[in-house]
């Protein structure tokens, strides 16, 4: 039986799906009792160093953990579980850590986007149990925006690189963590966690391993999900956001099945927008919660889920915040959530205002998950100008020219599935929402999606080089070629596609095949 410490934020049902799969039993922390009764124990920290340090505190969890560990007890830190061994947090200055390594914890500081996100390896410093099996080329997922820096190098268990070398992993005896998400990490996060698990002593040095490590660019298979007219939920697609073909809404099969077949297929992660969410509000639409239910049983990989989150009434006066639609998807097996509507009216109102309220679903959400797993998903379609002086938003000089042969464009921001637009342009929204502490921006655009078309670069452009958090290009991939055009004439760290991968057209594993001689992917 594995012991698992849940201090109450974020997706740990990920971690308790994973160590089921591997065929063991989780048993959950309740009392300091349980953690020094433990035979192993795991501590998977997500959200904010200042609020997991308080928690454990009011649950009067730190003096067990400490014995814990100091008598040297099977434990594996993830993420926000190594920064607790460390002295303290640059994160909240005040509140020390477990101290067991001494060292502080520190927010990267490179011209590379923050958070840092997506897949890269590790160089491995100390042989160990949890590299049975591994030969160095392996590539695990991250996402976090602080790293742990150890006075000393005899802990250091493995480094990344990320703009420079930080300490990824450490082992002092019985005791390891890492900074990445072994739950999160596919076949081979698994396979780690397994050999945590077995722990029968056998240590490894991987050899292979090369000099640097490299951050991948992601490949994302997004699932529009919505209930057709006979009440099914189902995966659909648009022509530039129209889901019905002949009248009937576009049905391109089973919303798990089609995951759990991405997943396979190597996709880096997994997006759910439940694209009638504006209507049918989530916590009453249970189906979506399900969805993600049953697909993180059996999808390793992160899974975002998008639609209807914002602050409701319900038809009895019963009010709910968005934080509490956003944690019902954490409970259920989400990484992150996005969201699309309530952005553009949170960033309409800052825009008034110039003024943070702090309440909005942006602020509340991160506070609490933190940035990561706060993804903005834009909707904008292009609108032409004769001069940029028409119009004052944030306008790019374009080389497709207009109907009328405008030479300007702006990104109109829309709402509702593109239904409504609103006076805001797709960068100031970017930008307003990076602000309000959005961890990364899903980029889509009206006039591409479901046209095969490409991604629209000049749009992708200009909102990556106005934000220093991850964007993900959305919208138009028809080959692989459009993939590699988009990650040579932008920034952008990931692409995500829908209609090529669900009409067959072009599987994940040709789009990675196709990238692998030019850019850097990873490979289950
Ligand atoms: O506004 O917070 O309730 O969230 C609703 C979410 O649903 C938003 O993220 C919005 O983008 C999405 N959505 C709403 N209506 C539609 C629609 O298609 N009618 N889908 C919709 C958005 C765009 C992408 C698509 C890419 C790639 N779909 O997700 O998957 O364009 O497509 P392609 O590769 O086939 O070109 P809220």
């Amino acid at each position: 039986m594995i012991t698992l410490l849940d201090y109450g934020a974020g997706n740990v049902r990920s971690v308790i799906n994973a160590i089921e799969r591997l065929g063991e039993t989780v048993k959950i922390v309740k009392s300091g009792e349980d953690i020094l009764s433990a035979h192993k124990l795991v501590f998977p920290g997500v959200g904010a160093f200042g609020s997991m340090m308080e928690i454990l505190a009011q649950k009067e969890l730190i003096q067990p953990l400490k014995l814990y560990i100091e008598n040297n007890r099977p434990f594996l830190g993830i993420c926000l579980g190594l920064h607790a061994l460390f002295d303290g947090s640059d994160e909240a200055p005040n509140i020390p850590g477990l101290g067991f390594i001494s060292g502080q914890v520190k927010r990267f500081e490179t011209n590379l986007s923050v958070p840092h996100i997506g897949w890269n390896g590790v160089l491995c410093h100390q042989p160990s149990v949890l590299w049975r099996g591994c030969n160095g080329q392996e590539k695990f997922y991250f996402v976090h925006s602080y790293h742990a820096v150890p006075d000393t190098k005899d802990a250091i268990l493995c480094t990344t690189d990320y703009g420079y070398s930080f300490t990824s992993g450490i082992q002092k005896g019985n005791v390891m963590a890492v900074q990445f998400h072994p739950e999160k990490s596919g076949q081979i996060g698994l396979h780690l966690l397994e050999n945590f698990i077995k722990n029968d002593a056998q240590v490894n040095l991987p050899s292979l391993a090369s000099k640097k490590t490299h951050i991948s660019k992601r490949i994302i298979a997004c699932l529009d999900v919505r209930a057709n007219d006979q009440g099914d939920l189902v995966v659909t697609k648009g022509d530039q956001y129209d889901v019905r073909e002949k009248g009937d809404v576009r049905n391109l099969g089973k919303p798990v099945e089609l995951a759990r077949r991405y997943y396979e297929m190597g996709a880096d992660e997994i997006t759910f927008l439940n694209i009638t969410g504006f209507r049918d509000f989530p916590l009453e639409d249970m189906p979506m919660i399900e969805v993600l239910k049953q697909t993180s049983k059996n999808v390793f990989v992160p899974l975002t889920i998008g639609g209807g989150i914002r602050d409701y009434t319900d038809s009895n006066g019963r009010f709910y915040r968005a934080l509490d639609v956003a944690s019902a998807y954490f409970r259920s097996g989400a990484d992150k959530i996005s969201i699309g509507s309530d952005a553009v009216d949170i960033v309409a109102e800052y825009i008034k205002t110039g003024k943070k309220t702090g309440t909005s679903a942006i602020e509340t959400i991160a506070r609490v998950y933190g940035n990561q797993a706060v993804v903005i998903s834009i909707d904008p379609r292009r609108i032409y100008i004769s001069t940029p002086k028409d119009v004052v938003h944030q306008v790019i000089s374009t080389t497709i020219p207009g109907p009328e042969g405008e030479k300007y464009c702006w990104y109109q921001c829309t709402v509702k599935g593109g239904r409504e637009g609103r006076n805001v342009d797709a960068i100031t929204l970017a930008q307003v929402c990076e602000k309000l502490g959005a961890g990364e921006i899903l980029l889509n655009c009206i006039d591409r999606d479901g046209t095969n078309s490409g991604f629209d670069i000049e749009l992708i452009h200009a909102v990556r080089s106005a934000v220093s958090i991850p964007v993900i290009a959305s919208s138009g991939a028809g080959c692989p070629e459009h993939f590699l055009e988009v990650f040579t004439q932008t920034k952008a760290e990931s692409a995500l596609a829908a209609g090529i991968f669900h009409r067959n057209e072009v599987p994940i594993q040709d789009v990675k095949r196709f990238l692998a001689s030019h850019v850097e992917i990873r490979h289950e």
